[in-house]
């Protein structure tokens, strides 16, 4: 029988229902109470349980509906663009990995579909990565032409500026129906019918590539030219719809707050088409907005996967789909600098926003000084943990993942941590062992913080990247 160890670093929350087998010298989460309760439900946890508890209780904060939050003001601009279509924002985040991937295409190996980057419950559950795990259900509901899904989202990821391990999408789609179109008119004719409704805008936009590429970016089997040429016109009308009206918002605001160096009134608004991946669409697009400097992706979209139609039970529909960054969007629209403020309670940042009112541009209320701190540390080289050399080491280079030391630091420091970064790497030549040295920038966003606090917490990260991950400081 293999004996376990109770971890004390753990959170009290994930203590309930993990222990930890010592096994050969490796450290493994191991599920002893099985019960995981998410508001009203209750999900059998196993050995795939990596969700601490620090998102599960962020769960029910659902920032997309709070009445008056920017991220839910601009959930409402985006909507105001597409009066027809059907709204969905209440959808429950836990999903089936068969919502998520495996209806989407994903392939049986890719790495979204890894513990290091998503959050699980269980071998079969997980907290949704985008709001495309609803895509199918919707399609099979077949309630209405055009629909949108906003929701929270959770992915293991980056700590800076503009990531955050729960962010909020929305998706949309539009699709039309073959076998019911107007005596006389084609497919694409009555497609492009649709566009002529969409506003003008006079922005340019640029958009270098073709609207397929036989290797880069096909068309689907059963797509002809002519009709994805229309849909995909229709889909990117639609979005640069919402970015110019997203920017006349920003502008005006930006026009009332006074003009300062750094963000000019009058500087025009650069949008560009980049080609895409997904396994879902097919041709795919990204949309980047110039902001401050350099290019910014804001949403992926593309020609629906005529599989998952053809699954939904709606063989005769062929359309399109997007999914947007509410944060990000909300970050251009009030000029917030930093993505961790969206979940401040501080009335001085709540009180900043009104949905009734016109946006006005967010006021840092100060700038709180920022203390950076290093740890290196040395990786175990293969060799040694497979002789079994080391008593507690887990990660060797190979199976090395930041994201782990990212939700390290999230576990430890909470929002006091605003970005951590790899500053240095080199392997020893002589010993083969791998070398790591991150940065941690800790700031908070309420208050200064003490000498002693941000001791304190860089000691508490440092001890756990030994206990958890198993790494020797330097
Ligand atoms: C997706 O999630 C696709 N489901 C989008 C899609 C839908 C494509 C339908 C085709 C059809 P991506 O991983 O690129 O794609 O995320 C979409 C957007 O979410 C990004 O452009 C960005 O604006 C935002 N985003 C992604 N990761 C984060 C994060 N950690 N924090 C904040 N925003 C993020
Ligand atoms: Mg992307």
């Amino acid at each position: 029988m293999v004996p376990t160890y109770e971890v004390d670093s753990f959170s009290e929350d994930t203590k309930a229902f993990c222990t930890i087998d010592k096994r050969a010298g490796v450290y493994k989460q191991r599920v002893t109470s099985r019960d995981v309760k998410i508001e009203d439900k209750i999900y059998q946890a196993d050995e795939w349980m990596n969700t601490p508890s620090i998102i599960l209780s962020n769960i029910p904060r659902r920032l997309h509906l709070q009445q008056d939050h920017p991220v839910a003001i601009t959930r409402q601009l985006i909507e105001s663009r597409f009066p027809d279509y059907k709204t969905h924002n209440n959808l429950f985040p836990v999903v089936t990995v068969g919502q998520n991937f495996d209806s989407l295409g994903f392939p049986a190996d890719h790495i979204g579909r890894s513990r290091t980057d998503t959050y699980y419950l269980n071998k079969s559950t997980v907290l949704r990565t985008h709001t495309s795990a609803h895509q199918a259900d919707t399609f099979r509901a077949n309630e209405s032409a055009g629909y949108l899904i906003s929701a929270d989202v959770y992915r293991r990821d980056a700590v800076d500026r503009s990531h955050y391990p729960i962010f909020h999408q929305m998706e949309g789609a539009r699709v039309w129906d073959r076998d019911a179109l107007d005596a006389g008119k084609s497919f694409a004719q009555t497609v492009w019918e649709d566009v002529a409704k969409i506003p003008k805008h006079s922005i340019t936009v640029e958009d270098p590539n073709p609207s397929f590429h036989s290797e880069r970016n096909p068309l689907q089997d059963g797509h002809s030219a002519e009709e994805v040429e229309a849909m995909g016109a229709h889909l990117k009308r639609s979005l640069e719809d919402v970015v110019v009206a997203i920017f006349n918002a920003a502008k005006s605001a930006a026009a009332d707050a006074g003009e300062t160096p750094d963000t000019p009134a009058d500087e025009p608004l650069k949008v560009r088409w980049v080609e895409a991946y997904f396994p879902f669409t097919s041709p795919s697009w990204e949309l980047e907005v110039y902001w401050q400097g350099d290019w910014l992706e804001v949403l992926g979209c593309g020609i629906v996967k005529q599989s998952i139609l053809d699954n939904a039970g709606v063989p005769n529909k062929l359309g399109w789909a997007f999914g947007i960054g509410l944060d990000r969007i909300a970050m251009l629209l009030y000029w917030i600098p930093d993505i961790r403020l969206f979940w401040s309670t501080d009335p001085r940042f709540l009180s900043q926003f009104s949905s009734t009112a016109p946006i006005q541009r967010f006021v840092p209320f100060s700038k709180y000084p920022a203390c950076f701190k290093d740890v290196s540390f040395w990786l175990r080289s293969s060799t040694s943990a497979a002789g079994g050399l080391s008593r507690n080491a887990t990660t060797t280079s190979h199976d090395f993942h930041e994201n782990d030391v990212m939700e390290i630091a999230r576990d430890v420091c909470g929002d006091l941590v605003e970005d951590v970064r790899l500053v240095d790497e080199f392997v020893h030549p002589k010993t083969g062992r791998r070398s790591m040295c991150y940065r941690t920038n800790y700031r908070s966003l309420e208050r200064t913080l003490t000498n002693e606090e941000t001791n304190e917490l860089h000691g508490r990260f440092c001890q756990q990247l030994v206990e958890k991950l198993g790494v020797e400081l330097r």
